[in-house]
């Protein structure tokens, strides 16, 4: 055991983090025109900048990256211009923050691509998960197989997003692995039956992630790189035959490439940890730097595994909705505020930057 506890600072790479406790990213669904971030997204994020780090919403790097509606690209000069207004919101209150950096692959929909098109996968195998999309749920559209020729460009997109995040003002970047999107298809032999040299093994089902992760890090920099996982989640329909292995040996791959944190989602994202028997303590063992740990997690939990030296930083997801103010509502055992759910995806200010702290609920009251 170590004195180490949540609400001491901690040095990620370059950056003094004020505490131990992430936003983990949450999509929201509430992009304006054009992909560009709310015009309340400054405030929402702003409102939770004492956390000792933000994590963006998944955040599209292309059209074709997208596979719901109203939610955020980072593509266009328009949404540089927007997530700015946030990094400038969240950098005056002392707060940090990544932008997560994503393409859905096969979880989309054809409306939601250019011309129609159908979503890109590893294969040709579609999933059996919905999409939000023309304000309802919808099954997921046939996706194509990509072309290896294609990869390339994919990479470049990663890598342009990247930039374009360092020029709207982010700390850094966090690589979206997990969750079943593009990334996590190619580990997942479950979606990925290619037999080229990006299907089949386990450094065959790594290529694409890694190749993404260096030319991130080439871009912007091993300080500003983040990568998320979630070894054994089977969100959006995918699964590993042999996940401790693969894990273990596209870990060690992240530590020589020497990204600042792994961010790994423990067991069935926003569901049971122990959905598969798996060792996260051999990920946090493997790799030397920061450990970000997910999915879960109360007050004690994270106390205990931090205490334990089994995690550095402990993102929390949904409690951050309702409570803005959660750092402090940790640290002093105030109670937790639910949040509503009919206005977790969707709509505007309502439900979104309406969540009062302890403070002004206090004040209200009396
Ligand atoms: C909830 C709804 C839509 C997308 C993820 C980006 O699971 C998501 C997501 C979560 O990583």
């Amino acid at each position: 055991m170590s004195d180490q506890n949540l609400f001491t600072p901690y040095t990620l790479g370059t950056l003094t983090l004020s505490n131990r406790i992430v936003l983990a990213p949450l999509t929201r669904n509430r992009a304006g025109a054009g992909f560009v971030p709310s015009q309340f997204a400054a405030t929402y994020y702003s409102q939770r900048a004492s956390a000792g780090l933000l994590i963006s919403e998944a955040t599209q790097i292309s059209q074709q990256g997208q596979g719901y509606q109203d939610t955020p690209g980072i593509y266009t000069q328009a949404q540089i211009e927007g997530w700015r207004e946030v990094t400038t919101a969240v950098h005056a209150k002392g707060g940090k923050i990544f932008l997560q950096l994503w393409h859905v692959g096969r979880v989309s929909h054809v409306d939601l691509q250019e011309n129609g098109a159908a979503p890109v996968a590893p294969s040709a195998v579609r999933a059996a998960t919905k999409v939000f999309v023309n304000n309802r749920f919808e099954d997921v559209s046939e996706p194509r197989a990509l072309n290896i020729n294609e990869l390339p460009g994919i990479v470049a997109d990663f890598r342009q997003a990247a930039a374009n995040a360092v020029a709207a003002g982010f700390d850094g970047v966090e690589i979206h692995g997990a969750n079943g999107y593009l990334l996590d298809q190619f580990l997942k032999d479950s979606a990925n039956v290619r037999t080229d040299t990006y299907g089949g093994s386990i450094e065959n089902r790594a290529r694409l992630l890694l190749e993404v992760t260096a030319a991130v890090v080439d871009e912007i920099g091993r300080d500003r790189t983040g990568v998320r996982l979630s070894p054994v989640s089977p969100a959006n329909g995918v699964s590993s035959s042999d996940p401790q292995a693969q894990f273990d040996y596209v870990v060690d791959q992240l530590a020589a490439l020497g990204v600042v944190y792994l961010h790994v989602v423990e067991g069935a994202t926003g569901g049971p940890r122990d959905v598969a028997p798996f060792d996260f303590g051999a990920l946090r063992r493997r790799f030397k730097d920061t450990y970000i740990a997910n999915n879960g997690y109360d007050l004690d939990l994270a106390t205990s595994q931090v205490a334990a030296d089994q995690a550095d930083l402990i993102a929390f997801g949904r409690p951050f909705i309702g409570n803005p103010d959660l750092v402090e509502r940790l640290r002093s055992g105030a109670p937790l505020s639910a949040f509503n759910p009919a206005t977790l995806y969707g709509g505007g200010s309502a439900g979104y930057i309406d969540y009062p702290t302890l403070a002004e609920s206090n004040a209200s009251a009396s």
